[in-house]
């Protein structure tokens, strides 16, 4: 079965492991026998350049949990990290400190930015690094393009009653402030003249099944459903598009996606959220056919086929769980 998937970073990589348990694949490493194919579309918005590193955390986030190299604690990063040439930077008064730049994590960054200096496309270069760590699933780039996720805050500088706005990047507003100065609006900078990455239009096509993760919808899979002709794509594709909602009793799991959604004028909601993206038969840019939502409750979306069932990502076993659950509302089954 050639199943792919959108996803972000943390979430969206405890969601593969459950897509790898629920096909029968390894949690981590390949397995070149399996008939099935997984493909994840990554979000890159998230990615940013600093102290001269192209940092993608979306897609590290997915490379290091598949092939068992994360930090399970923080759900980023390497285990067993060390902190010395963060701290060396830090010694220099370089900016920005307060982003978290591990010992080991800066190898991957150091061979991203010398390949992507030397001319190779992010897709290649995320290839390269996936062959030491094998996570098992084709991880790709949604674009090859630059897309930078930027967050329109007031300015913390200037005195409130100017009430002048700026904005950040993704990344300071939610490493450094912690995502809480409220978020006027969000751009994903370059979008329009983003292309899918190679690859992303043909898996979307030749799928038998699309899951959207349940990764933020903003700044996530929102991004990459932004990406010119991706949502076009999904809209075609004879596979059904089943989504997994983010949200849980009113509750954002993980990270700041109510802060997200607020800025897109979206109640942070299950029913909200799967209204936002939409039927594929019923409403003209919609993408979805199904909707999973949290056991218990009861949510319409016009022509969306909604499932309740446990979303908790408390192991694999549970993820794998609700990967079946959406695999049957697409009425689809692991032969
Ligand atoms: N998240 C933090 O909360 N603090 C950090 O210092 C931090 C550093 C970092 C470095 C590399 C990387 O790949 C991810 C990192 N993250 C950090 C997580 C990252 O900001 C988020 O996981 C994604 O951008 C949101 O999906």
């Amino acid at each position: 079965m050639k199943v792919v998937i959108l996803v972000g970073g943390v979430g969206g990589a405890r969601f593969l492991l459950g897509v790898k348990q629920a096909l029968g694949l390894p949690a981590t490493g390949s397995a070149p026998e399996s008939p099935h194919e997984v493909t994840a579309l990554v979000n890159t918005g998230d990615d940013v350049w600093m102290h001269g590193l192209r940092i993608c955390p979306d897609l590290d986030t997915c490379m290091y949990t598949l092939g068992g190299g994360i930090d399970t604690d923080r759900g980023w990063g390497h285990a067993g990290e060390t902190w010395t040439v963060k701290e060396e930077l830090a010694a220099y008064g370089a900016e920005p400190t307060w982003f978290g730049l591990g010992d080991k994590d800066i190898a991957t960054h150091l061979i991203r930015s010398r390949m992507l200096r030397a001319g190779y496309p992010l897709s290649q270069v995320t290839e390269a690094l996936c062959d030491r760590w094998q996570p098992g699933v084709r991880l790709l780039p949604m674009s090859d393009d630059r897309v930078e996720t930027h967050v329109v805050i007031d300015d913390p500088d200037s005195d409130t009653a100017s009430d002048q706005r700026k904005a950040i990047h993704f990344q300071e507003w939610w490493v450094r402030y912690r995502a809480e100065p409220k978020a006027h609006s969000i751009i994903a900078v370059g979008a329009d003249e983003a292309k899918p990455a190679p690859g992303v239009l043909d898996a979307i096509a030749a799928a038998d099944i699309v899951l959207f993760a349940p990764s933020n919808p903003v700044v996530s899979v929102g991004t990459t459903l932004g990406v010119p002709g991706i949502r076009d794509a999904l809209r075609k594709t004879r596979a059904k598009v089943v989504g997994v909602s983010p949200i849980i009793g009113g509750k954002a799991l993980r990270g700041m996606a109510d802060a997200c959604l607020s800025a897109i004028g979206v109640e942070t909601s299950a029913e909200a959220v799967g209204r936002h993206y939409g039927s594929r038969k019923e409403s003209p840019e919609g993408v979805l056919d199904g909707w999973l939502v949290a056991e218990g409750e009861t949510v319409d979306v016009p022509g969306v086929a909604v499932r309740d069932v446990p979303l908790l990502m408390s192991d694999v076993d549970a993820t794998a769980a609700m990967v079946r659950a959406a695999f049957d509302l697409a009425g689809v089954s692991v032969a």
